[in-house]
């Protein structure tokens, strides 16, 4: 939890591959290739949920089953890693510039935890000198919604912090939706933070435009095979204190949830403003690309 956000969560996955690389003192080839496939395992078990980190992992491995030398195996990890860390840092920007078309002066916003895709569309929105006003939810438990009041706040930007239970309540004033993705499934479907859901759920009733900013490495093209994506469940401590309730009381404290393609109005990608029905063909694109294959 010191590293926020599905995307940083993958760039640091992907630096921490390279570094290893970098620092990698031995001379065995197939050693080189063992110790770094080890590696991606340890660093894509640390989260369950976000696809980004096992792509963002993956990625930098392409090239490593091919290369002839140690020398050639290890410039291509480093290679890989930094293209990964610049390539997702890019694909921000692309996002925030057609999410920012999508919005017009006068528009009230709502935003969820805290995404950098979907930050990074309202500020841009903002320098574009449109006139907008944000509601941005707390994000029980963890309250991530601080961070985005403050990155906010600091931009200028006329935000409102709301706790997760009033999205209902300001859903009337809400124009459009922008939130992250952590994890796109083949069906169009959105795994995002705890909560994600109810709020589409409520944009779809009172007919509010609803968009995901996700990053195309946010697709995942295990689910193409039926794979499920696994909620990560944490620990019970960050929803009460000890002793607060009695022992006999359970709790439940998902991070994530899922949120139906018929929810979405659009996913705003780096390749383009999409339908969530198209996810389909561009997962099928990048798996022919063979962009997460060593
Ligand atoms: P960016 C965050 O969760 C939130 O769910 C957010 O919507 C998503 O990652 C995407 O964030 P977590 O992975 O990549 O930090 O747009 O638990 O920053």
């Amino acid at each position: 939890m010191t590293i926020r956000g599905a995307g940083k969560i993958a760039r640091a996955g992907a630096s921490a591959m390279g570094d290893f690389a970098k620092n990698y003192k031995g001379n065995s080839l197939e050693e080189f290739r063992k110790e770094v496939r080890e590696c991606s395992e340890i660093l894509i078990a640390s989260r369950p949920t976000a696809v980004s980190l096992w792509n963002g992992v993956k990625a930098t491995m392409r090239g490593l089953s091919s290369a002839e030398t140690l020398d050639e195996a290890r410039e291509s990890v480093i290679f890989n890693s930094e293209e990964f860390v610049k390539i997702s840092s890019m694909a921000v920007e692309t996002i925030s510039k057609m999410g920012a078309n999508r919005i017009k002066s006068g528009d009230v916003i709502l935003t969820h935890c805290n995404s950098k895709a979907a930050i990074g569309v309202i500020k841009e929105a903002h320098r574009q000198g449109k006139d907008i006003k944000v509601y941005a939810t707390e994000s029980r438990p963890w309250r991530q919604g601080i961070l985005t009041v403050n990155e906010l706040a600091e931009a200028g930007i006329d935000t409102t912090l709301i706790i997760d239970s009033a999205v209902r309540s300001v859903m009337k004033e809400v124009d459009k939706i922008f939130v992250g993705a952590d994890t796109i499934t083949s069906h169009g479907a959105l795994i995002n933070k705890i909560g994600t859901s109810q709020i589409a759920l409520a944009a779809h009733e009172a007919r509010v435009q609803f968009y995901v900013c996700s990053e195309t490495y946010k697709f995942s093209s295990a689910t193409i095979f039926g794979d499920m994506v696994t909620i990560e469940e944490r620990s019970i401590d960050e929803v009460v204190k000890k002793g607060e309730i009695p022992d006999s009381v359970k709790i439940y404290n998902p991070v994530f949830d899922s949120t139906p393609a018929a929810y979405i109005d659009a996913i705003i990608t780096d390749v383009g403003v999409i339908h969530p029905g198209s996810v389909y063909d561009v997962m099928i694109r990048q798996l022919g690309d063979g962009m997460f294959e060593e």
